[in-house]
């Protein structure tokens, strides 16, 4: 049964380091049946839709090593083609990190399946990346110490060679566990490093920062700095660069069971605050959480988040902040959709106009639906009360994620339970374009990217600097996991 995966969510903390790092399920095993088909048929819907100019695009096998591969991120190498780094269990005894490139030509450029990037004992998991300058950088959460967990990073060249020592360095091995890392380019070939740190406190666990230079030799002190101790609980760090010489940081802030904020705090190269304080994102009452960012291109930052009422009627909200730690819409933040029943799982972006497009899981009918608005630099919706229908197929649209793709258009891909009402677990990868008006570019409800046998898992979007949009995404068409892409 899928459809507990929709009502899950109430502890910020438990349950979703649980998905992501230890219970990633190996329970679904589909017959291989006419996969090739849907392919081609795939394919053709889009070329006909004029989404691929090639004959020679297509879905790209990134790895299909034996059991598990899961959770792939993906960053642009800069020369129009690919790194995909993620979670892997082919020695069926513990997680590993592996990585692959996809050139510009759409093939996989180094060795079939993927080259080890960390291979050490127990299990590395939670894999995240950037590139600086002319490397790739990922960092994961790591079990090697058996006793509790680390981060540990590698950095990558373009030929698959990885730089650091063998399995990576120690970004932080302090005795108590970190996990939920984040990850920024420093601009420099090396990264800013952040993640919830349990040392001072498992209970009301802090958030510590790192910057690695490009040799991967620490910049600050060992195992890190703390950003703002306290006596809440901080979790889901998100790191974005300030556009200058430094960087925002924002955080989930939990205080007791019904007191719950979005943080947001700068901080310079150095790891020294620009601000005296963390700003509180908005002061509104009540359980407030899961995060997203934008920059604003002037400098700020727009976040957007979700605030439980009862978890039946949660809303959107969306604030901006200038560089100084201003609000500028207003105190509490503006309104993106207070429709009845559940709005959930946004994803933002730039409108590249000082505002943002937001598009996000819907319950306002049974099944959930995809929707969208868009708020303008001065914290105006800009579209119909409370968005605008992207997706209203039966039954469940969920985990949208939204990029820039060219001209004031903006590119989404999503997990689709299309006409599953909860009895057959099938789902598929759709996607639509939109533009700055709210208007759909291609058919109404989608086009497929992946209708393969077997359950798809959430897609991962990138746009490249050169306008190649990247979805990688894991599916278990073949054996419990595997990694694929679409390139357009
Ligand atoms: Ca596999
Ligand atoms: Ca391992
Ligand atoms: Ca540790």
């Amino acid at each position: 049964m899928k459809i507990s995966r929709f009502h899950v969510k109430i502890n910020p903390k438990s349950k979703r380091y649980q998905m992501e790092n230890h219970s990633l399920p190996f329970m679904y095993s589909h017959p291989i049946d006419s996969y090739n088909n849907s392919t081609l048929h795939v394919l053709c819907v889009l070329l006909l839709l004029g989404i691929v100019h090639s004959a020679s695009a297509a879905e790209i096998a990134v790895s299909t090593a034996r059991d598990g591969q899961f959770m792939p991120r993906t960053v642009s190498d800069g020369r129009r083609g690919a790194i995909v780094a993620w979670e892997d269990y082919r020695t069926g005894k513990d997680w590993d990190i592996y990585a692959q490139r996809v050139n510009a030509a759409g093939k996989a450029a180094w060795k079939t399946d993927g080259v080890p990037i960390c291979l050490a004992e127990w299990n590395q998991r939670r894999l995240r990346m950037i590139r600086s300058v002319d490397q790739v950088i990922a960092v994961w959460n790591d079990r090697r110490d058996k006793s509790n967990w680390d981060i540990y990073a590698q950095a990558i060249d373009l030929s698959g060679k990885v730089l650091w020592q063998t399995d990576g360095v120690p970004v932080c091995t302090d005795a108590a566990d970190q996990s939920t890392q984040a990850i920024l380019s420093d601009g420099a070939g090396g990264a800013i490093f952040v993640w919830e740190d349990a040392r001072r406190s498992a209970e009301h666990q802090d958030l510590y920062i790192q910057r690695l230079d490009s040799n991967g030799q620490p910049m600050w002190k060992v195992d890190g700095i703390p950003v703002f101790p306290s006596d809440s609980l901080q979790s889901d760090p998100i790191l974005l660069a300030d556009g200058s010489d430094g960087f925002y940081l924002v955080w989930w802030d939990v205080i007791g069971y019904e007191s719950w904020h979005i943080m947001a705090f700068r901080l310079n190269m150095d790891g020294s605050p620009v601000w005296d304080a963390p700003i509180v994102v908005s002061p509104l009452k009540g359980m407030q959480g899961i995060p997203r960012v934008a920059s604003d291109h002037d400098g700020g930052l727009i976040i957007a988040w979700q605030i439980y009422e009862s978890f039946i009627n949660d809303n959107l909200y969306a604030q901006r902040i200038d560089p100084n730690g201003r609000k500028l819409w207003g105190d509490e933040g503006v309104k993106i959709c207070e429709a009845s029943g559940i709005q959930k799982n946004a994803s933002i972006t730039s409108d590249g106009n000082g505002g943002i497009i937001a598009v996000w899981s819907d319950e306002r009918d049974v099944y959930s639906d995809l929707y969208a608005q868009r708020v303008g630099a001065f914290g105006t919706v800009r579209w119909k009360e409370n968005g605008v229908p992207i997706c209203t197929a039966g039954g469940h649209q969920d985990r949208p994620f939204i990029v820039p793709s060219v001209d004031d258009q903006f590119f989404v891909a999503w997990l689709d339970y299309r006409e599953d009402y909860g009895d057959e677990s099938s789902d598929a990868i759709y996607a639509q374009q939109l533009n700055l008006d709210g208007k759909v570019a291609w058919n109404a409800d989608g086009v497929p990217i992946c209708t393969a046998p077997g359950e798809q898992y959430p897609p991962y979007v990138l746009r490249s600097e050169s306008g190649v949009l990247s979805v990688v995404w894991t599916d278990v068409r073949d054996d419990q996991g595997d990694v694929y892409m679409w390139r357009f």
